[in-house]
C-alpha cells in the first residue's frame, strides 16, 4: 500500500476531491499553508493500493493546473546607498501539484 501526499492549489482541490471520490479513492483534506508564499493551499492524503498508483497520479495531473502568482519576496534586497532593506514583487509559477509517495508499513481500521 502507498500513501500519496498531494499539495495542490485551493482552486483545484474541490474538483480533484470530487473526481477521486467518484473513482472510489479514499481522501483526507488538510488546509495547509505554503512556506514560501505564506498563502493557503490544500494537502490531500490518499491511501491506495499500488495497482491504482498510476490512475491516481494521472487524475492529479489532469485536474491540477499551474498558475502564475505575483508575490512580495520575503528575500530583501539591500540598497547600497541607504542601507535599507525593501521587499520586491516576484512572479512564481505554482503547481500543478507537489506529490510525495510513501510506502505504508501497516494500514489498520477499527
Ligand atoms: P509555497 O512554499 O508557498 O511555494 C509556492 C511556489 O513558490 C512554488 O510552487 C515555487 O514555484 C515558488 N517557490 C517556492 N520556494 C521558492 C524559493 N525558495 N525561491 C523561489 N521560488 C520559490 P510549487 O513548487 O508548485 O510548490 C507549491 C507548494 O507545494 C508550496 O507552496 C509548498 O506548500 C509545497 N511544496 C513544494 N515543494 C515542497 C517540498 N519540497 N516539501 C514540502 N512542501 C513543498
Amino acid at each position: 500500500m502507498k500513501l500519496m501526499i498531494a499539495i495542490v492549489q485551493d482552486e483545484d482541490a474541490g474538483r480533484l476531491i470530487g473526481e477521486l471520490m467518484d473513482q472510489n479513492f479514499g481522501v483526507t483534506k488538510l488546509a495547509t499553508t505554503g512556506g514560501f508564499l505564506k498563502s493557503g493551499n490544500t494537502t490531500l492524503l490518499i491511501g491506495l493500493n499500488e495497482e491504482r498508483y498510476d490512475e491516481c497520479l494521472s487524475l492529479i495531473e489532469k485536474v491540477c493546473k499551474s498558475r502564475k502568482q505575483v508575490a512580495t519576496s520575503p528575500v530583501s534586497m539591500s540598497s547600497a546607498s541607504s542601507g535599507m532593506y525593501s521587499p520586491y514583487p516576484i512572479e512564481v509559477t505554482v503547481g500543478g501539484a507537489t506529490v510525495f509517495v510513501l510506502s505504508v508499513d501497516q494500514f489498520v481500521k477499527f
